[in-house]
């Protein structure tokens, strides 16, 4: 695996809200943002948290051409040291991508996907030394293959979902905030579907399967969005210390916590 850990968390990279936040996607739980100036505000809410668990954070300025641009998640993925620069499956987020690559290419390798690639990166949720990979209406069986071979390269062994078609993402309902631990969505996956990795698995009520997608620190600290008590309270019980911010206008656009940044160091 190298000396890399993807679990590092000193540098990180986000982008601010489009302009166009309205026009966002919204076809899974959200309803469509319709307050681009709140959206922007909870945003520097959620850098704020970042920041204060000591992330040096590159904030690169919205897009008026990609509604969808802050969820930078999704036009990379960290793998080992090396920055695969995603081929995204939605047309409307295609072109997304290349300037976060600039940014990234200042810091890592880049790794650019064949055409017929589709990948997503809220489809991968790195875990200790699994990635573990959605398939999605998002991403493609040729995006899952490139990026296994690109894990296998480095060192990673990774592990693939079927994501429902009901879902976004594999994030969307999975994260993992500290090794050996997953949370992830009751009524989204089954048990059965982790057979074959060793984890312990916090399972979140359905009802707050949006609860699932969590950023956690080395310090133990964990964010997770406001407003799901009972994962809070499992994740307190668990000895992690919950932080919590509102991502009400962000899941408007079906975007998570994890959606949001990219860490690189
Ligand atoms: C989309 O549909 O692509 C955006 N509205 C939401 C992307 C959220 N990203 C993520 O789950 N990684």
């Amino acid at each position: 695996m190298g000396d890399w850990d993807s679990r590092c968390r000193s540098a990180g990279l986000v982008r601010q809200i489009s302009p166009n936040f309205t026009k966002a996607l919204a076809r899974f739980f959200g309803t469509g943002p319709t307050d681009v100036e709140a959206s922007i505000k909870a945003h520097n809410k959620y850098v704020e948290a970042l920041e204060e668990n000591g992330l040096e954070l590159t904030i690169l300025p919205g897009l008026e051409n990609h509604p969808d641009c802050c969820f930078v998640e999704d036009a990379a993925v960290i793998i080992g040291g090396a920055a695969l620069i995603c081929n995204l499956g939605h047309p409307s987020r295609r072109g997304e991508a290349e300037s976060i690559a600039d940014a990234l290419s200042q810091h890592l390798e880049t790794i650019i996907m064949p055409e017929n690639a589709k990948l997503d990166g809220g489809d991968v949720v790195f875990y200790d030394d699994y990635f573990l990979i959605g398939r999605s209406t998002r991403t493609n069986k040729e995006g899952v293959e490139f990026i296994e071979n690109v894990c296998h390269e480095r060192g990673f062994k990774t592990f693939v979902f079927d994501i429902p078609s009901s879902t976004l993402h594999l994030s969307t309902i999975c994260s993992s905030p500290a090794p050996g631990i997953l949370v992830t969505a009751e009524g989204h996956l089954r048990p059965e579907q982790f057979n074959g990795i060793t984890a312990e698995i916090i399972w979140v009520p359905n009802k707050e399967s949006y609860a699932a997608n969590t950023i956690g620190f080395e310090n133990g600290c964990v964010i997770i969005s406001a407003g799901y008590p009972k994962t809070a309270e499992l994740l307190s019980q668990r000895g992690f210390s919950v932080t919590s911010v509102d991502m009400e206008h962000i899941r408007c656009a079906d975007g998570s916590l994890t959606c949001l940044r990219l860490f690189f160091k």
